[in-house]
């Protein structure tokens, strides 16, 4: 499925319906008296978030979504039928902005979650509203008034609890491949990932949290090399970042060059995602002889700062990725941040 996170449409909510003027004419029956009715109002649009979602491919930018117009009001007293809402289905973890002003009009981080865009026009009266003892036959009536007519820009930020940094083919697609049921390719060429991917990682009965794997970055990302630092919006509800890093790149590069090349990227992109919980995970441990493998790491981590908590795995061979997994959940449980993917915002 292709992925689109930014777009601008137009919504229009319906018209309101034109009140009505009539009269009761029937024979015998003198003096009738008015008898037009109201028009309906006009339906409104709403966003809805619909968790099978996760992209807004299929928005059309500036195509125009219009709610249905309110009836007419007719003669016997005959209100008008209100016009049909439209609700527009999104992906959890859409913003809404009103494009014109910039206005968060609001954000959608819970399924189901329903949020009122354009207001349907209200109603016109029909002619029986304006009958007084001094006016018994009104000629008046009042139109429907318009619906609010908007710009809209939605913006997805992906709703995940995890999220996987690192350089091109450091394995990050491989590991969402092997701890959840999510596919994205994966090939020993840089950039096989080419939009984002949410896997759900099931640890025993009823533990489970979601992972999001985004686009490898390289040295100039922030000034937008390879595919630049789009993709790093959607890490920023995530509740922890695993920097995933190659310990034996096939271009010979230093892991240690890399680990802190990426970790300037994330920090030239934001100091909030910057300051994220955030643990190194040293991949491709297979291609070490088991007996280096310690030392290697050890070698490594020395010439790094501090970090939260260090794993060593094997994405392609499993290796200590349950024991991972497991850790996230504990990390999870235990954290009271309520950024992520759970809480309104
Ligand atoms: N030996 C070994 N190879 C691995 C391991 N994990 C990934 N690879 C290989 O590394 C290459 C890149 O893996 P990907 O998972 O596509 O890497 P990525 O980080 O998603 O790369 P991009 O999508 O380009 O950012 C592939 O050829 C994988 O088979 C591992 O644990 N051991
Ligand atoms: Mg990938």
């Amino acid at each position: 499925m292709k992925f689109l996170d930014q777009v601008v449409i137009r919504v229009q909510a319906g018209k309101g319906g034109n009140g009505c003027v009539s009269f009761r004419r029937e024979k015998f029956i003198p003096f009738g008296g008015p008898n037009g009715g109201d028009g309906g109002d006009g339906g409104s649009v709403y966003v809805q978030a619909n968790s099978g979602l996760n992209t807004l491919i299929d928005f059309h930018p500036n195509r125009l979504y219009k709610a249905q117009q309110g009836e007419h009001g007719s003669g016997s007293d005959c209100t008008g039928k209100q016009g049909r809402d439209l609700v527009l289905a999104l992906p959890v973890g859409t913003e809404i902005f009103d494009d014109s002003t910039s206005e968060l009009i609001g954000d959608l981080t819970q399924s189901q979650q329903r949020l009122l865009v354009a207001q349907g026009g209200q109603h016109g009266l029909g002619n029986i509203r304006f009958k007084s003892s001094t006016n018994r036959s009104p000629r008046q009536c009042t139109p429907g008034q318009a619906g609010q007519e908007r710009h809209l820009k939605l913006s997805l930020k992906l709703l995940s609890d995890v999220g996987l940094l690192g350089l091109p083919n450091a394995g990050k697609s491989t590991l969402i491949r092997a701890v959840s049921a999510a596919t994205p390719k994966v090939a020993d060429y840089p950039f096989t990932t080419l939009q984002p991917h949410l896997g759900v990682v099931r640890c025993g009965l009823e533990r489970s949290f979601v992972i999001s794997d985004i686009p490898g970055l390289i040295a100039g990302a922030a000034d937008g090399a390879g595919l630049g630092i789009q993709f790093l919006k959607h890490l920023e509800r995530t509740r922890l970042l695993l920097h995933v890093l190659d310990i034996a790149p096939i271009d010979a590069s230093d892991p240690v060059d890399n680990f802190r090349l990426i970790e300037h990227e994330v920090m030239r992109y934001s100091p909030r995602l910057a300051n994220k919980p955030r643990w190194l995970i040293f991949n491709k441990l297979d291609l070490l002889p088991a007996q280096q493998r310690a030392d290697y790491c050890d070698s490594i981590v020395r010439q790094l700062p501090a970090m939260a908590k260090i794993a060593c795995i094997s994405a392609i061979q499993h290796l200590g990725t349950l024991q991972l997994c497991r850790q996230i959940i504990e990390f999870l449980d235990s954290t009271d941040d309520t950024s992520g993917s759970l809480v309104f915002t």
